[in-house]
């Protein structure tokens, strides 16, 4: 996909694209509202400007906006030429998920391809569908996979004919503004995709509670999912769908017959990978406790292999935390543990811009973690063989269900715990991140989202109405008029 030379010449230009200026894309006049600096977390150098959305510009979205209507085959051509141009700019892409989301190399690489496997998979998913557009879609999406599902979100919409009105996460609307500009290229009307960049504080009910409203897809926290839902539910027409993913608390179980060093090569990519800013990273490892002894120290020696540091180096393998509220907020946590006498080890981070060091915590199991840290965190707990059935219940009672990650050598037990965890992804002798758009699709149960998997079969059917009989016809061909439905 990315050719070497492509790459040298994108290091050459770095820091490349700033800086910018990102304004709401509508289509309508824009109004805008105050001008706020964006900055890299990795360094805190400014790096552009993004004009704010205010009331009025949803207002002049919601009132522009009109359901794709192209033959179900043109919105899928469409779909894949904007795939192609996202390879294309890939250059760009990197350098604004290094600088404005402090992604590494490789999780940018990652974020892409993610990215690019949504387009081509609701586009072929647009071919089969037989149902309508339900109209209008607000999707709201996150800082930690600004490019991927961002463009997840309304790939879905669009490709079900949908209007959407997109409100990228408040830390990455250059992002968003480049991959809306990248559609609007390959061929989607502007009345069909328009972008919100602002605060949900200030736009975020008018964006959900309005009865012009069809759908909402969103993905972040628990909390403001809840507040959607209860915004929603004021002034949508009753059913319109809520496709919500949301926060974990995510557990792995390594028992005395894994192989240790694939666990702990999994362990470590599962809670540090993408600094641990990731719903499905893994945040409560329990090791059977005639093995603890070595999985924790052979832990710790792989924790101190780790680099940290300027995301666009290749050797790095943890790059910074989105602000420097999210950094002061997880080391406060972790000198909260350590003054409690739990830190197991914590690495040095490096003095400058918003870096958290990877830190291991010593907890009694799942229930003393009292909400989703989103960073490197790792919390770690020891069970005896005959208590594993208490562990996959303390772990089910936590009331989140994203991912749960298991080693183990015996078979068996694979099946046994996948039926008894309740959770929408579960993954055995392998990291628990980085689910595969198609062959593993990604959602949660309970506290962590309302499914259905976005990338699986069963997702575009939500942004979708039912046909349904418009009438009922008496077989003699006269309307019973009684019956014609509204
Ligand atoms: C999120 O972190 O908000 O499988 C969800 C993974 C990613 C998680 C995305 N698809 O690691």
């Amino acid at each position: 996909l990315f050719d070497v030379t492509e790459l040298q010449r994108i290091d050459a230009a770095r820091p490349a694209p700033a800086p910018w200026r990102v304004a709401p894309i509508l289509a309508g006049p824009v109004a805008g509202d105050a001008v706020e600096a964006a900055h890299n977390p990795a360094t805190g150098e400014k790096i552009g400007d993004v004009v704010l959305s205010s009331v009025a510009d949803v207002e002049t979205a919601l009132a522009s906006a009109a359901p794709w209507d192209a033959p179900a085959e043109t919105r899928a051509e469409v779909l894949n030429r904007t795939a192609d141009l996202y390879e294309r700019n890939f250059g760009t892409l990197f350098a604004l998920l290094a600088t404005e989301a402090g992604k590494t190399l490789p999780d940018a690489v990652a974020e892409l391809r993610e990215a690019v496997d949504f387009l081509h998979y609701y586009a072929a998913g647009a071919r089969g569908q037989a149902h309508g557009p339900r109209g209008i879609f607000t999707c709201i999406s996150p800082w930690n996979f600004p490019l991927a599902i961002f463009t997840g979100q309304i790939a879905a919409a669009l490709a079900t004919g949908n209007a959407v009105l997109a409100k990228p996460a408040e830390t990455t609307p250059a992002i968003a503004a480049w991959g809306v500009r990248l559609m609007h290229e390959a061929g989607v009307p502007r009345t069909a995709l328009q972008l919100l960049p602002g605060h949900g504080s200030v736009i975020g009910a008018a964006l959900t509670s309005d009865a012009r409203v069809n759908g909402v897809a969103f993905t972040g926290s628990t909390a403001t999912a809840r507040h959607i839902q209860r915004a929603m539910a004021g002034a949508c027409e009753p059913g319109t769908p809520l496709i919500a993913e949301t926060g974990g608390l995510n557990a792995m179980v390594v028992d005395s017959t894994a192989l240790p060093e694939q666990a702990v090569r999994d362990i470590v990519a599962s809670a540090f990978q993408s600094a641990g800013q990731r719903c499905s990273a893994l945040r409560c490892l329990y090791v059977q406790e005639d093995v603890a002894g070595t999985i924790r120290e052979m832990l710790i020696g792989a924790m101190d292999e780790l680099a940290l540091g300027d995301p666009w180096e290749l050797a790095t393998d943890v790059g910074p935390v989105i602000t420097p509220a999210a950094r002061d907020g997880i080391a406060a946590y972790v000198d909260a543990a350590e003054a409690e006498g739990r830190l197991i080890h914590r690495l040095a981070a490096p003095p400058q811009g918003t870096f958290v060091a990877p830190s291991l915590i010593s907890v009694g199991g799942i229930r003393d973690l009292e909400r989703e840290v989103f960073g490197p965190v790792l919390h770690l707990a020891t069970f005896r063989a005959r208590d594993l059935a208490q562990v996959i219940a303390d772990v089910n009672a936590t009331g989140y269900g994203l991912t749960f990650g298991l080693h183990t050598r015996i078979d068996d037990r694979v099946q046994q715990i996948a039926d008894a965890v309740q959770a929408g992804n579960i993954y055995a002798n392998r990291n628990q991140i980085g689910a595969v758009v198609g062959s593993q699709p990604f959602g949660g149960e309970g506290l962590s989202g309302t499914g259905p998997k976005a990338g699986g079969p069963h997702y575009l059917a939500r942004f979708t109405r039912a046909p349904g009989p418009r009438a009922n016809i008496r077989p003699e061909g006269k309307a019973d008029t009684a019956r014609i439905a509204a």
